[in-house]
C-alpha cells in the first residue's frame, strides 16, 4: 500500500459525492503513489457499497475505446467500470440531473450478456459472451471537481458511470450488417451535438468482448446474465441540460432518447 488514506475510506469520499452530487478534489494529487491496482480496489469497494444498500450490479462497461473521449479526457487506455440498478433509465424516459455533480451524455453501442460468465473461464469465442446488441446512451458524472482525472482518479470513481439508457435490443442472429462502420449520432432536441461512426469503439465494437473479458479477468468486475455491457462512447461526450430531450441513432440499429429534468440552467 502507497496510499496514506485507507483505500475503504477513499471509496466512501467518493460514494458520498456521488450520492450527494459534490465534487471532490482528485485523489491523485494528494495519493500521489496510487497505482492503478488500487485504484481497481478502490472501485471495487465503492461497487461492494452500493450493492449493500441494496443496488445491485446490472452490467458492466468499458470507457475511452474511442480516440476522440481519451482526448477529451487526457487519458490514455481502456477503462472498466460497473452498472448498477439505480443507474437504468427508462428508454423514452426522464432523468434527474439534480444530484448529479455535471452530468453529460454519450451516445453508445450496448449489448445483452447472454448468460452468467465467469471471466476465469471465458467462452473461447467472446461473441458467445452476449445474445443481443442495441443502440444506447451512458450518463457520466465525474465526482471530481472540473471534471478533471488522471487514470487513476476516474478508475477509482467507477469510471464516472452514472446511469444508462438502452434502446431495442436485436438478437445478433438478427443482425443484418456488421457493427463496424454504422453512422451515429447525439442529437439535443433535434440539432446535431455529435456524431461519428461505431468504428470509433475500438475499431469495431465487437472488439469491446475480447476487452470485457481481459479486463474483467484482471479486475473482478461481474458480468451477469441478461445484464448490459456499454462497449464505450462513440464521441466526446455532450453537456446535459435541463429541459432538453437528447436523443442517439445509430444506422441499423435504432434509436433511444431520455428527457433531462432537474439541475441548475447552466450546468459547467
Ligand atoms: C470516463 C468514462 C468514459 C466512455 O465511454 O469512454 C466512458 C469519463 O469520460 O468520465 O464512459
Ligand atoms: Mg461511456
Amino acid at each position: 500500500m502507497t496510499t496514506t488514506e485507507p483505500l475503504a475510506s477513499i471509496a466512501e469520499r467518493l460514494r458520498n459525492a456521488r450520492a450527494h452530487g459534490t465534487a471532490i478534489a482528485q485523489i491523485s494529487r494528494t495519493e500521489t503513489e496510487l497505482s492503478l491496482e488500487e485504484a481497481y480496489d478502490i472501485q471495487a469497494l465503492y461497487v461492494e457499497g452500493l450493492v449493500r444498500s441494496g443496488d445491485p450490479v446490472t452490467g458492466v462497461k468499458l470507457g475511452l475505446t474511442s480516440r476522440a473521449k481519451a482526448e477529451q479526457m487526457g487519458v490514455k487506455d481502456v477503462i472498466i467500470g460497473a452498472l448498477t440498478a439505480s443507474m437504468e433509465v427508462a428508454d423514452g424516459g426522464e432523468v434527474d440531473i439534480a444530484t448529479r455533480v455535471h452530468a453529460r451524455i454519450e451516445p453508445e453501442v450496448a449489448f445483452r450478456i447472454a448468460a452468467d460468465v465467469d471471466p476465469s473461464a471465458p467462452p473461447t469465442n467472446p461473441r458467445d459472451l452476449v445474445d443481443a446488441v442495441a443502440p444506447a446512451m451512458e450518463i457520466i458524472d465525474s465526482r471530481y471537481e472540473n471534471f478533471s482525472f488522471a487514470l487513476v482518479d476516474v478508475v477509482a470513481d467507477n469510471t464516472s458511470a452514472s446511469g444508462y439508457v438502452v434502446g431495442p435490443w436485436t438478437a445478433v442472429a438478427d443482425l443484418q450488417a456488421d457493427l463496424a462502420d454504422l453512422p451515429v449520432s447525439l442529437s439535443v432536441d433535434g440539432a446535431v451535438a455529435a456524431d461519428g461512426s461505431t468504428s470509433a469503439i475500438l475499431g469495431d465494437p465487437w472488439r469491446a468482448l475480447e476487452e470485457t473479458l481481459r479486463m474483467a479477468a484482471r479486475y473482478g468486475q461481474a458480468l451477469p446474465a441478461g445484464g448490459v455491457l456499454l462497449a464505450g462512447s462513440a464521441t466526446a461526450a455532450v453537456t446535459m441540460q435541463p429541459g432538453t430531450t437528447l436523443r442517439t441513432d445509430i444506422q441499423g440499429l435504432g434509436s433511444t432518447s431520455v428527457r433531462v429534468l432537474g439541475g441548475a440552467e447552466e450546468q459547467a
